[in-house]
């Protein structure tokens, strides 16, 4: 079916309205996840440390933490070798107050 020229031209602002309007609710969905609630990264470095090698990989760190950011992980890692070791880890613990519960 061919349609006139017109009706191409109502149909695209349609489409570009619904792209629109998909954009925003894709942003909405972006703030929520950003303004969700972090998740606790009070695990215990030897737990994460699962090679034993006194090194957290993005691997064992994502592995650990079912839901890990890795913006997360490249901020406890200081020295940006690329893991965390256990200072580090204890340093970014204390910054976000995880962890240090039993004592
Ligand atoms: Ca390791
Ligand atoms: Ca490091």
């Amino acid at each position: 079916m061919i349609l006139p020229k017109k009706l191409y031209f109502c149909e695209e602002k349609k489409m570009k309205s619904m792209l629109v309007g998909f954009a925003l609710l894709l942003s909405l969905l972006a703030f929520n996840a950003f303004a969700a609630p972090d998740q606790n990264y009070g695990g215990h470095f030897g737990d994460m440390d699962t090679n034993s090698d006194k090194k957290v990989t993005w691997d064992e760190f994502k592995a650990f933490f079912s839901d890990a950011q890795e913006t997360k992980f490249q901020e406890a890692d200081l020295d940006k070798d690329g893991t965390i070791n256990h200072s580090e880890w204890h340093q970014f613990k204390e910054k976000y107050g995880y962890g240090h519960k039993q004592q």
